[in-house]
């Protein structure tokens, strides 16, 4: 049996992440109802089957909501980003992202969300799928990315692939085509880009200590390193010395304030 393909979806907060995961599964599995988890880089795993029948985990993640959050959730997306990416190497790694937009105008939200996901926490090793929402009522959903392409790349937003798409369903007859219609070209994207020969990415040596240092640019203030170890023991169960070992690499792009 083929093993199964792991899909990290990310996006801002009504974005549409978790429609699109109904879309693709073609049955209700995630809740479109807001999360209690609202904290950045929590997530929740959810399975599905293709008709022919590749089978995928898809992680629905909770992103950034502004380009810039307050210290006091740095903490705690270290150590959701370590969780994530333990869990995902326990699985054999991640195989592809699909990064949710909603088809309006392209924001400095959006480009936070794709580096944070796409630059620090995968460092650009996984193939990238923009998922672009809401274009229903577009006559030609696939325009959107005609017209939008060049913000994409004022943003350096770079994708492998693309799809246009509606991933709402309780919309009138006429857009119940669309999302039919949507489900076909996402459910290809995904087949087309999905890492399907290669082991997914991981994460290599280094990675925390990297991710950590890259992470501040999105936080106002400064954490203080003892406060990074403290983390790293208690929620991340790492031993103080290995904390400590990892700390001490951060670049002075984190500078010890005790
Ligand atoms: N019109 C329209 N509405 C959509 C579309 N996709 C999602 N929605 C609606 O937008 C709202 C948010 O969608 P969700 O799928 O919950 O978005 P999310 O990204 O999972 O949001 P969080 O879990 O809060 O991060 C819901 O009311 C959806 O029904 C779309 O393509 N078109
Ligand atoms: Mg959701």
């Amino acid at each position: 049996m083929a093993p199964t393909r792991n899909i990290v979806i990310f996006g801002e907060t009504g974005a549409g992440k978790s429609s699109v995961i109904n879309l693709m599964a073609g049955q209700q599995i995630a809740h479109i109802s807001p999360d209690s988890h609202r904290c950045t880089l929590h997530w929740t795993e959810y399975p599905l089957t293709f008709e022919n029948g590749i089978r995928y985990k898809v992680f629905d993640t909770v992103g950034l909501e502004e380009p810039r959050i307050e210290t006091k959730d740095y903490l705690t997306a270290i150590s959701n980003a370590y969780g994530l990416i333990n869990t995902l190497k326990e699985r054999g790694g991640v195989d592809l992202l699909l990064f949710c937009i909603r088809g309006g105008r392209v924001t400095a939200t959006m480009q936070s969300n794709y580096r944070l996901f796409f630059e620090f926490l995968c460092e650009e090793e996984v193939p990238l799928v923009l998922v672009v929402t809401n274009l229903e009522r577009e006559a030609n959903m696939e325009d959107w990315y005609t017209r939008n392409v060049g913000h994409l790349e004022k943003h350096n937003i770079r994708s492998a692939g693309h799809a246009c798409i509606t991933a709402a369903n309780l919309l009138d007859g006429r857009h119940r085509d669309k999302y039919e219609e949507s489900r076909g070209i996402l459910r290809k994207v995904v087949e087309a880009h999905c890492n399907a020969s290669m082991e997914g990415w991981t994460g290599g040596q280094g990675w925390l200590t990297s991710f950590i240092s890259k992470l501040v640019e999105f936080f106002v203030g400064r954490p203080k390193k003892t406060d990074i170890i403290g983390i790293l023991t208690k929620r991340c169960g790492m031993t103080k010395e290995v904390a400590r070992q990892v700390v001490q690499h951060i670049r002075d792009e984190v500078p010890s304030q005790s």
